[in-house]
């Protein structure tokens, strides 16, 4: 028999445990329904070594509790996988989350009954729920791509993906290792799979750009200046278009002069992090400035890579910050070191997986195990994995057949009382996710609650706005080098997927304007019915 709740969750990471938090709060039933056997979502799949934020620890967590601020203590600048799943877990605990999550059930279904104005939702246990409200937390990065290589499944040794990695580990030590992907997962992987393999082998198809993090140890006095400042430091971040409080600085890196810029950069580069691409204000918007900051790095490369050849097949050949800045601890170094070799596919696709290795480029390649660090199906491929019907049984993978288009990248026109936390068309994986989820979950409950209030017991977008958002996000790509690249924010990585740039660049408070205009507007853009 089917479980009757106000709201069914679709995921218990940072979105799905906030959202529970914020219904209960409001005398909402829920039950979240996670994949997984425990909650963090991003933080229990991503498991690789090196795995850590790139977004400050102190900025990369909940605002919602300042009790929660001041009794939880970061340990390092960028927080390792582990500590952030100690986080997301004592958040479930602390709040008493668990008792709502129901752990190792997927979703596989949500169909709208038109009749009752309420979803079905299955799941791969057979259970049945119903709800008036299906919110998905499933993530923006969470669906792993695995490339269809000729004959991956004849590789007789171990083969890992990064994305979802096995919980005990893997020691590599004594070990051959394939790697391949040079994104963001493998430039944190790779310097420690290298420190432990016999022999690492990294198949390079695009160069990319990393910076360094610096990470380091929090100290206590830093640590507890923050915790007396939170509230300001939070309000200062709302204003950045990253939702991240680190300094922007308003000069365009072409008109400055050459010393000054190099500078500049020098500085954000000791700095480290993602910041070094606010050394100045333009670089994502003038080709020419843009240039400026590639050729800083590309000095670096030449300068930390010891053999001229490595440093050329690693130096990237495309736009800094077009595909996501990686951040990074040791990385160009790591091809300094006499058990790691780097093979460029660029030109020459991987051949094929043997039982032994793989081929490439008319050569053999053997290995003990192989590590695919090889990305997401982002922004989509989590929603679209789950068979959503809306009005008159129409699929949202047929809705999204030439792209994804939601109003606000929360709701999407003829799927009635389906919300999408970070969903496509919201800023999300541009910004800093913790408090972009903070922002999306406050305004799904308070909607809610004013729902319940009118007594109306359906919400829509109508067509009309959804093509204002559509446009606006479009819009603003254009506006900016980003949506220039072949990158996962265009589902450039995965054949077949439609080119169309995903999350929405205008940035955080533009987009929280956007989102209480529609408030104060009574819900402008949606149809709301009894
Ligand atoms: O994935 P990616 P990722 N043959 O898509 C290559 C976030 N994240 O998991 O560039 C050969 O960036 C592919 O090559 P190419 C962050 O937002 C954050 O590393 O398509 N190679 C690329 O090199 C990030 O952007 C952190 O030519 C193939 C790599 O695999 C996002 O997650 C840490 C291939 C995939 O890189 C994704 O990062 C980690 C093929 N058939 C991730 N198919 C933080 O620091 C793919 N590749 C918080």
């Amino acid at each position: 028999m089917a479980k009757n709740f106000d709201a069914v969750i679709v995921g218990a990471g940072f979105g799905g445990m906030y959202m529970l938090h914020r219904l209960r709060g409001k005398g909402f039933s829920a039950r979240v329904l996670e994949a997984g056997t425990g909650v963090g979502g991003t933080w229990y799949w991503n498991r690789y070594p090196g795995a850590r934020c790139d977004v400050e620890s102190v900025q990369y967590s909940y605002q919602f509790s300042s009790e929660l601020e001041q009794e939880w203590e970061w340990s390092e600048r960028y927080a390792t996988q582990p500590e952030l799943l100690r986080y997301a877990n004592h958040v479930c605990d602390r709040f008493d989350l668990r008792r709502d999550i129901q752990f190792e059930t997927r979703v596989t279904k949500a169909t709208f009954d038109e009749t009752a104005n309420t979803w079905l939702v299955e799941t791969d246990r057979g259970d049945k729920f119903v709800a008036r409200f299906v919110i998905t937390a499933m993530g923006c990065l969470s669906s792993p791509n695995t490339p269809k290589i000729p004959g991956l499944a004849d590789f007789q040794g171990p083969t890992y993906h990064t994305g979802n990695w096995p919980h005990d580990g893997v020691d590599f030590t004594g070990k051959t290792v394939g790697v391949i992907g040079t994104g963001s997962s493998a430039i944190q992987s790779i310097p420690i799979m290298a420190r432990q393999a016999k022999h690492l082998t990294v198949f390079q198809r695009t160069a990319n750009y990393t910076v360094p993090a610096h990470n380091k140890k929090l100290d206590p006095a830093y640590v507890a200046k923050v915790k007396a400042s939170y509230r300001e430091m939070r309000a200062r971040a709302k204003t950045k278009p990253a939702g991240i409080d680190f300094d922007i600085n308003y000069a365009s890196a072409i008109e400055t002069p050459q010393d000054e810029r190099t500078r500049k950069f020098e500085e954000s580069w000791n700095y480290g992090g993602l910041g070094f691409m606010a050394s100045f204000v333009d670089l994502l918007l003038s080709d020419e400035s843009n240039k400026t900051a590639q050729d800083f790095v590309k000095a670096k490369i030449r300068e930390i890579v010891k053999d001229p050849v490595t440093a050329e097949v690693l130096t990237p050949r495309n736009i800094i910050g077009c595909k996501r800045l990686c951040v990074d601890d040791g990385y160009w170094d790591t091809f300094n070191r006499p058990n790691v070799t780097l093979v460029d596919i660029r030109d020459e696709p991987i051949e094929r997986i043997t039982p032994t290795g793989l081929r490439a480029r008319g050569q053999d390649y053997a290995f003990d195990c192989l590590v695919l660090a090889t990305g997401f199906d982002a922004m989509t491929g989590a929603l679209l994995k789950v068979d959503i019907r809306g009005r008159g049984g129409v699929t949202l993978r047929e809705k999204w057949g030439e792209g994804p288009k939601t109003y606000l990248g929360l709701t999407v026109v003829g799927f009635p009382n389906l919300f999408t936390i970070t969903g496509p068309g919201s800023p999300s994986v541009l910004t800093n996710m913790l408090p972009s989820i903070e922002q999306h979950v406050d305004f799904i409950a308070d909607c809610l609650e004013t729902l319940r209030a009118k007594g109306v017991s359906v919400i829509e977008p109508v067509e009309q706005a959804q093509e204002m958002w559509v446009g606006e996000v479009g819009k603003s790509a254009s506006i900016t080098l980003r949506s220039t690249c072949s990158s996962w924010y265009v589902g450039a990585n995965i054949p077949g997927k439609p080119r169309v740039f995903m999350p929405y660049i205008g940035g955080l408070p533009a987009y929280i304007e956007h989102c209480n205009d529609v408030v104060a507007g009574d819900y402008k853009g949606f149809s709301l019915s009894e």
